[in-house]
């Protein structure tokens, strides 16, 4: 049995390499929380809270993770005595949403799990891919020439699928012109949310343009208008913010809301509750791939191992830390090389957090023993 001894949170802040423009503002830095537990035993293990700042993804806050993990979730570790995650995971539960906040803690006790279990992280959770097929995902650029010149350096270097987001305003034209410039590139969208039904005919325009997905059309809740879409479409419908748990999934699922599923670990409150959701896609045949949220090299190693289970069978969006920070958590960055991250063999996380660096980009701090 584990029992968690410490807990220790760090309100991390890096910059970023590239801003990107988000529909409230442009970006420049990020702030995620560290979570990192030692055990009565000895055994340590690190988490990510990788929520943006503001409650424009979700309702969840850098700030609101902040406070519930300090005034709920850590006493609830202290208090548990487990002996797999899910174990804790299930005394979480009961606190009702916050994925983001729950899914660090979560991915805490499986890489302390996996390294005083002395296997990686990716074969704790059923993993058999020794790489992660490697996708990128492009903001919302100031002009299309500016997006045509992100592909290109980003083709380049070998990612082997562009996510490109879109907005009302920002969707056929650009579409169009990556499409006609990298004929033999696999394109999807994103578009967060930002439509309605009135926007039918945006979609049937990037119905013809031979896209791989259409992620996200309209607000998370809307499943009916999401199931009248994908009937009038060839492109499949990819689902992210609509699912935050199983049950949103089997409910999409029926209604025929969509044919793809992006897995994020935060989203959906963690690994424990990823790992549900891929083995009811697997059962179902829908394909899934794992989606990301900018994280720091810690919840970027957990993304890593997840996209290594067998239903992840599409591009995930595991870009090497380099794309967003000219220096990561970790002692060594994660990379992709040729459009491949490989899935590390080595017990726990597979990447070292740079405890001296994280302690220097600190803004905040919780230490409870
Ligand atoms: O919808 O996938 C999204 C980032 C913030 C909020 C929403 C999304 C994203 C991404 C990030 O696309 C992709 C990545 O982390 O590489
Ligand atoms: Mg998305």
């Amino acid at each position: 049995m584990t029992r968690i001894a410490h807990v220790s949170l760090r309100r991390v802040r890096l910059p970023l390499v590239h801003e990107f423009q988000t529909s409230s503002h442009a970006k420049r830095f990020l702030e995620h929380i560290l979570v990192r537990y030692e055990s009565t035993g000895g055994a340590v293990g690190w988490g990510e809270i990788a929520s943006p700042s503001g409650p424009f993804y979700s309702a969840e806050t850098v700030s609101s993770c902040w406070a519930v993990a300090r005034d709920f979730l850590i006493p609830i570790v202290r208090a548990t005595e487990w002996d797999h995650p899910a174990a804790l995971a299930g005394a979480m539960a009961k606190v009702r949403g916050n994925h983001f906040a729950r899914a660090g803690f979560d991915m805490a006790a499986w890489s302390l799990f996996a390294a005083a279990s002395d296997v990686p992280l990716a074969a704790a959770l059923g993993g058999t891919r020794a790489r992660a097929e490697a996708g990128v995902s492009l903001g919302i650029e100031p002009t299309i020439d500016a997006l045509l010149e992100q592909v290109a350096s980003r083709v380049a270097e070998g990612y082997r699928r562009v996510k490109l987001k879109i907005a009302p305003g920002w969707d056929v034209e650009p579409v169009r012109a990556v499409r006609a410039a990298f004929p033999d590139v696999p394109v999807h969208v994103d578009a967060n949310g930002a439509y309605s039904e009135s926007d039918i005919a945006v979609f049937s325009s990037l119905d013809e343009l031979g896209l791989l997905m259409i992620e996200q059309p309209f607000a998370p809740r809307a499943l009916v208008a999401h199931a009248a879409l994908q009937s009038r479409l060839r492109t499949p419908i990819c689902l992210d913010e609509t699912v935050e748990d199983v049950d949103d999934l089997v409910t999409a699922l029926r209604l025929g809301a969509g044919r793809v599923l992006n897995i994020k670990v935060s989203r959906m409150g963690g690994l424990t509750h990823a790992l549900r959701a891929h083995d009811v896609a697997r059962a179902e045949g829908v394909p899934v791939w794992c989606g990301g949220m900018h994280e720091f090299g810690i919840g970027r190693a957990a993304n890593v191992a997840l996209s290594s289970l067998p239903g992840f069978t599409l591009p995930s969006d595991v870009s090497g830390s380099d794309k967003y920070y000219a220096r990561d958590v970790t002692t060594r960055p994660i990379v992709c090389a040729d459009g491949w991250v490989d899935v590390p063999s080595t017990p726990g996380l597979g990447w070292e957090p740079d405890r001296e660096f994280i302690e220097s980009m600190t803004v905040d701090r919780v230490d409870v023993s």
